[in-house]
């Protein structure tokens, strides 16, 4: 039973006047925290679960990054992610539901995601969407594990409960071959790294934000939540910045170091990682980040949740 509240002889009633201040804080107050998955530590426990599960029982075979703080589906206050495993001739089976995927391919050949009947091949880097109520089953038809980071507007279902989902009949939606490999559904890492690449001698840090089509008009990869990536020059560190968004960052390539200072907070924390290293910032951090190398470029993926933060007037950025 929940727990009763009564004031004054009264039921079901609660003074606000003892919880004002944290209802209405002086400035942003997240609740999810820093927090770092390193690779290493992740693919060891990620590839153990191959042997414990299949892809088929499990229907979807995740480790859940979750924040300390709050636990599942909290990667953020208000973005999930997961890394995800699929063994060579393994089926993730078909369904569907409202809440919206993006993923990010981590590691693996050969594997695929079929959405809504189109057939779409996974390579490292790529970023593959699923739309809310689309079908979609994945596989894996190469030699060695395909492994990619999932990211779903699953905690906003907490404050509008209104997710839910179908299993397909079979376990797979028939699906066909996208032809050339091209589809609004899949953005190739090669067109970001393009992106991010242009006037390279001229600036040490650049951001790209994935839109749909490609353009820089387009609208963001779904309405709750979107990604960007960033690009940051050997031995230099990005501007600090600062925005009402959270994101869960995944490091590409590289080697380096973020320094956030999370809201509230007066302590730096230093955020060291390497290519496949995953690692959350609350929203409202101030955030830079440094390219550790010697020579080239480092390449940051971000999940955000740009998205609902704009749309409902509520971004705000320094
Ligand atoms: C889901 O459907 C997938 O389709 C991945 O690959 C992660 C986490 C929670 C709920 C549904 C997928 C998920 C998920």
């Amino acid at each position: 039973m929940a727990s009763k509240s009564s004031w004054g002889g009264c039921n079901d009633v609660s003074p606000l006047w003892t919880v004002l201040n944290k209802m209405v804080p002086p400035r942003p107050n997240p609740t999810s925290i820093v927090t770092t998955w390193p690779y290493d530590s992740v693919r060891p426990a990620l590839i153990e679960s191959g042997s414990t599960v299949s892809a088929e029982e499990a229907e979807r075979r995740v480790l859940m990054l979750t924040n300390p703080t709050l636990g599942a589906p909290y990667t953020t206050d208000t973005i999930y992610a997961g890394l995800q495993l699929i063994l060579p001739g393994e089926t993730a089976p078909a369904h569907r539901h409202v809440a919206f995927a993006l993923r990010f391919i981590v590691e693996g050949t050969d594997g695929f995601t079929a959405v809504d009947g189109q057939k779409l091949m996974m390579e490292r880097g790529d970023v593959i969407l699923t739309p809310s109520w689309t079908w979609h089953d994945h596989g894996n038809e190469g030699p060695a594990p395909m492994i990619w980071l999932d990211g779903l507007d699953l905690p906003v279902y907490r404050f509008l409960p209104v997710n839910f989902a179908e299993n397909y009949a079979h376990p797979r939606f028939p699906s066909e071959l996208v032809k050339g490999g091209k589809s609004p559904l899949k953005i190739p890492w090669a067109t970001v790294q393009q992106e991010l690449d242009a006037n390279l001698e001229d600036r040490s840090y650049a951001r790209y934000d994935y839109r749909l089509g490609g353009g820089s008009d387009g609208a963001h990869l779904s309405r709750t939540i979107s990604a960007q990536a960033e690009r940051i020059t050997a031995g230099t560190a990005s501007e600090t910045s600062q925005e009402t968004c959270s994101f869960v960052y995944h490091a590409y390539e590289g080697e380096g170091y973020s320094t956030v200072i999370a809201p509230g907070g007066e302590e730096e924390q230093v955020i060291k990682w390497k290519a496949r290293d995953t690692f959350s910032v609350p929203a409202w951090s101030s955030i830079s980040h440094t390219c550790t190398l010697q020579s080239g470029q480092a390449y940051l993926f971000a999940i955000n949740d740009r998205p609902m933060v704009e749309s409902l007037g509520l971004m705000r950025r320094n």
